[in-house]
């Protein structure tokens, strides 16, 4: 199984990764990393393989990274993605138009069937909530923001987005994070989230959905070809009117006995007559000059 993480930089990727993998494998920066590429850690138990691709921040400093998607396409290539974590963190109020512009630029490259096989991962979960919120009014209010950051993004409808259900968990990679009496990590509302994110994955990855198969003509874009397509047989067409006009205009003015090359040379040999009796030729105007 395949699961590839994405989502904003500094957002708890990386963090994530290591918490379900349950050891430090991938680098954790509380500022900017600077690598670009794809990152994979596999483990195998009795002959079950699972890979986990980490990517660097879709979004920094404002903009679209899109050297790193360029990256992340190449690493991907004739790989299955079985679940994407979408990761966001749960500690931010605001949902703006980089958020959407980072989810149309990962349905660009995987088609809106990824978010078929997606969850919502929110980060920083161990949160007292603002405003006297309850933590599940105020985790739900956040989760139906990027959700409708995600239906708007990947320009899916209203009605068609909740045929995705996308499944939401939240997490706290935090080694604060308090614990039960199992020494299990849990949230303020007394989540076992380790646990409710190993089974949303498992839901995912075995929802009726196919995974999504990595391959040139989904890095390519098979539509844009088929899109140039649809426009040949509209300029062939317009191209022989052209033809047709021209081939039609020549024809009216021979009949009319006009040789319409010849109108023209004559026009321009009458042009330059006039231009040499006023005295603007090219020759006076140099002599002009070079007598200053
Ligand atoms: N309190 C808290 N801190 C977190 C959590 N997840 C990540 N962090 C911290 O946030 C910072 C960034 O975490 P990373 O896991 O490196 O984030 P990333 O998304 O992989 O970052 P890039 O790879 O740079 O895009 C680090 O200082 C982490 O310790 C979390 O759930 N709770
Ligand atoms: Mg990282």
């Amino acid at each position: 199984m395949t699961i590839l993480v994405m989502g904003k930089g500094g957002v708890g990727k990386s963090s994530t990764v290591n918490s379900l993998i349950g050891e430090q494998v991938m680098r954790i920066s509380s500022f900017q990393s600077e690598g670009l590429r794809p990152t994979m850690v596999s483990r195998s138990w009795s002959g079950f393989t699972l890979n986990i691709i980490d990517t660097p921040g879709l979004v920094e400093g404002g903009y679209i990274n899109h050297q790193a998607i360029g990256l992340i396409k190449g690493f991907l290539l004739n790989k299955t993605i079985d679940v994407l974590l979408y990761v966001d963190r749960l500690d931010a109020y605001r949902v703006d138009g980089l958020d959407k512009q980072i989810i149309g630029a990962i349905t660009d490259v995987f088609g809106k069937k990824i978010w078929c096989k997606s969850l919502l991962v929110l980060t920083h979960a161990q949160l007292c909530p603002p405003d006297g919120l309850s933590y599940d009014d105020f985790s739900s209010k956040r989760s139906n923001a990027v959700l409708n950051a995600i239906s708007i993004g990947a320009r899916i409808g209203k009605n068609d987005f909740e045929h995705y259900a996308i499944p939401v968990v939240l997490v706290e990679n935090s080694g604060r994070c308090n614990k039960n009496g199992k020494d299990e990590k849990i949230l303020p509302n007394g989540d076992v989230w380790i646990l409710n994110l190993v089974k949303a994955i498992t839901s995912v990855a075995t929802n009726r959905s196919q995974p999504i198969l990595v391959d040139k003509k989904l890095i390519d874009g098979p539509d844009s070809n088929d899109r140039g397509k649809m426009w040949i047989p509209l300029i062939l067409g317009a191209q022989w009117l052209v033809v047709k006009w021209i081939q039609g205009s020549i024809k009216n003015d021979i009949e009319r006995g006009n040789d319409p090359f010849g109108s023209h040379k004559n026009k321009l040999t009458a042009s330059i007559k006039n231009g040499v009796s006023n005295g603007n030729e090219p020759s006076s105007k140099i002599k002009r000059i070079s007598r200053k």
